[in-house]
């Protein structure tokens, strides 16, 4: 506990600090600065929940005066080669915005870890379609449902799959991308699942979903807000694969966890939000090391 409450107060004295400068001056030059989304009212979700800039995913290829923002973030260990993308639930002004990082950034895989809907209030819009027929159009791009199938657990995990075609028309003649979601139901905001071994059981087919797709892009991670869950999602898995390259223990830091979460944390805000989530994320970690997922 101790732990992750330092963690808590390092971010907070950084949140000040940041408060502070964007108060007197711009602070472009300022490594952990968040003043490009400070005032992008209609495309934050949450009113405090920002990227920062040194860390932030960009939209591409804007024309002059457009506007290059989105609630996204890279996140990545610097031992690990695994990168990822965490960014918060789209809303219907983002939609365009969210699928052109999917193509831009090569992505093939989406985790989603949020219901739709909890206690009656919307965490994620619904930014895909579940039409078959007829496309969604966003620009240039062109998605299509092409299956879904929900896949129940030994765990108990509850998972909707979901296939897409996506095609830009820019690159007409070129055969269209299949993309994948993996959109997991058990997970309630603030919370944690029922069992560590339903998070083990997500993160392996996340993993095998990347690896058949052969694309290099990063993994796409959102929950409601893009830190809570997304945080421990990213987390666990970036642990997990540390440990079972390093075949010496020693040679990677000695709590990797903490280490992991505050590296994260230096990414985005609030990656794995609060103790209960911080403690699981251990959980799952030991509970794959014994060979309980396996
Ligand atoms: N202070 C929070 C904010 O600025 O957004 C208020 C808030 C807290 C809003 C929780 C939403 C929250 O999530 P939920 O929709 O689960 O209540
Ligand atoms: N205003 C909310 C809060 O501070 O509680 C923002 C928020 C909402 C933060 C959800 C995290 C949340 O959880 P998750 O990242 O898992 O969706």
């Amino acid at each position: 506990a101790e732990a992750f409450y330092e963690i808590e107060r390092t971010e907070q004295r950084r949140l000040q600090s940041l408060m502070l400068q964007n108060a007197n001056k711009p602070t472009s030059d300022f490594a952990y600065s968040i003043s490009a989304g400070i005032e992008k009212g209609t495309k934050n979700r949450y009113g405090n929940i920002w990227p920062y800039d040194h860390a932030r995913v960009k939209l591409g290829a804007c024309r002059e005066g457009e506007c290059d923002y989105i609630n996204a973030s890279y996140v990545q260990a610097d031992e690990s080669t695994t990168r990822y993308i965490a960014t918060q639930g789209p809303m219907p002004a983002t939609y365009g915005d969210f699928w052109k990082v999917i193509w831009e950034q090569n992505c093939s895989v989406i985790v989603m870890l949020t219901k739709e809907e909890e206690a009656g209030r919307i965490k994620c819009h619904r930014y895909w379609s579940d039409c078959t027929k007829m496309p969604c159009n966003f620009g240039k791009l062109s998605l299509l449902n092409i299956s879904e199938n929900t896949s129940l657990c030994d765990s108990g995990a509850s998972i909707t799959i979901r296939k897409f075609s996506l095609s830009n028309s820019d690159y007409a003649n070129a055969p269209p991308r299949i993309i994948t979601q993996l959109h997991f139901l058990g997970w309630p905001d603030f919370g944690v699942p029922d069992s560590p071994l339903q998070l083990l059981h997500l993160i392996n087919m996340a993993n095998e979903c990347q690896l058949e797709s052969g694309n290099t892009g990063p993994m796409v991670v959102h929950c409601s807000a893009g830190c809570g869950r997304t945080g421990a999602f990213c987390t666990v898995d970036t642990v997990l694969k540390m440990l079972k390259r390093s075949m010496n223990m020693q040679d990677i830091q000695e709590d990797v966890i903490n280490y992991v979460v505050e590296k994260f944390r230096e990414q985005r805000l609030s990656m794995v939000q609060n103790l209960r989530q911080f403690a699981f994320c251990y959980e799952a970690v030991i509970w794959d090391l014994l060979g309980a997922a396996r």
